[in-house]
């Protein structure tokens, strides 16, 4: 239909698809969704507006979309085991923003994983209304082991008294101490928070433990590992409920996108199949794959590895190539990924030590170990070859061969 209707646009699809086809995507938070997804992202619910929530809204006819919301909502609930779920935000930012506004006053202490560190820009950093509206403290790694200090961070949280902890991240490679949260929290008398946005789809899964338990609340997007549309949700335990709906809607949002609620209902029922635990430890196993073979090829790994479905490589202190160089270079070979502070990085964030690689999106193409030997040795030739042009159409033709085995959408 729009090939006819409207083929200016429906060329610039094409070429869309067509690169998504002969890329490998390494950029850790983005996967491709099944063709089920797609088609609920696409239906006619997109024309409904249903402000409220499910059995009490304000507009007539939605008796249908409530059933898909109540839908939404029991699978999620089922996924990670939550006492209350909100599946109607639309993205990070306001997401977490309901959070705060639901169970904090401006001005009050939240402590927050530091962005240079493999935090997110979202939880306090001063360019967001995170920054703008509460006294933020951070917290970091430990500069030996490049894994999370808790020992420091209760120091900070006893010395500080803050009304909510966030622990979450968008570059970091370790399992988080749940526990240990939890008993930081309430030492110091603070509401937890998790981001689990980036290893939603590991938890849901079971090869990760799961943070809901031990939680206030918890937000997540839904369409990195878990591997549904474009959008966020948030689970809280009962007491929070009332607190972060009414700060949802209305405070935050209104119509909410019931095509998205219903794709987001399709990917939680993909993530409760056996499957998907199947696709989950492959995720991890391709990571890990990466991580050893680049470790081999005289890469540095923060932290020396991974533990989930992302890494950080150290390409300046590996082999003096800045983070953009590197992007730069692995963009003219057809390895999507993003350039990336590394833990007490002496560079600026815009031209920065290191390269943020996942494995959710080629995992789903159905990647393997071989693979991701495969990548590994394109990503080291790329690198330690980054300005010369020959040598990089030879490794560009490699990816092109191993895309071409490997559709996303066969
Ligand atoms: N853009 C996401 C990521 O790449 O981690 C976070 O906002």
């Amino acid at each position: 239909m729009i090939q006819n209707n409207d083929p200016i646009l429906a060329d610039m699809i094409a070429r869309e698809a067509k690169r998504q086809d002969t890329e490998i995507e390494l950029i850790a938070s983005e996967n491709y969704v099944s063709k089920d997804v797609l088609e609920a992202n696409g239906s006619i619910l997109t024309n409904k507006y249903a402000e409220g929530y499910a059995w009490k809204r304000y507009y007539w006819g939605c008796h249908i979309i409530d059933e898909i919301e109540t839908l939404a909502i029991d699978r999620a609930k089922q996924l990670f085991d939550a006492e209350h779920v909100n599946v109607q935000p639309l993205s990070g930012s306001p997401a977490n923003m309901a959070v705060y506004l639901g169970v904090l006053e401006p001005g009050d202490k939240v402590l927050w994983f530091s962005l240079d560190q493999g935090g997110h820009l979202t939880h306090g950093h001063p360019m967001n209304f995170s920054g703008i509206l509460y006294e933020n403290i951070p917290y970091f790694l430990n500069k030996e082991t490049e894994e999370m200090d808790m020992d420091e961070l209760e120091r900070i949280a006893m010395e500080s008294q803050p009304k909510m902890i966030i622990a979450g991240f968008s570059a970091y490679s370790r399992d988080l101490d749940w526990k240990r949260f939890r008993e930081i929290a309430d030492k110091c008398g603070a509401i937890l928070m998790a981001d689990i946005a980036h290893i939603a789809g590991l938890i849901a899964a079971g090869v990760i433990e799961n943070p809901v338990p031990y939680c206030d609340v918890v937000t997540t997007t839904t369409h990195k590992t878990l591997r549904g549309p474009r959008g966020w949700m948030i689970m809280c335990k009962k007491k929070y409920a009332k607190a972060i709906d009414r700060a949802v809607f209305p405070w935050m949002q209104w119509g909410p996108h019931e095509n998205l609620i219903a794709a987001k209902a399709v990917a939680f029922g993909e993530a409760l199949k056996p499957e998907f635990k199947e696709y989950q430890l492959q995720v991890m196993k391709n990571a890990d794959t990466i991580a050893t073979c680049l470790q081999e090829k005289g890469f540095k790994i923060v932290s020396g590895g991974t533990s989930n479905h992302l890494m950080l490589v150290d390409t300046f202190v590996s082999y003096g190539v800045t983070g953009k160089q590197a992007e730069h270079a692995l963009e003219v070979v057809g390895l999507s990924a993003n350039k990336n502070m590394v833990p007490y990085d002496t560079r600026p964030p815009m031209n920065p030590s290191g390269i943020r690689i996942g494995t959710p999106a080629a995992t789903t193409r159905g990647m393997g170990t071989q693979e991701m030997k495969e990548i590994a040795d394109i990503f080291s030739q790329a690198i330690q070859n980054h300005d010369n042009e020959a040598h990089l159409e030879t490794q560009r033709q490699r990816v092109l061969e191993l895309c071409a085995k490997f559709p996303i959408y066969k």
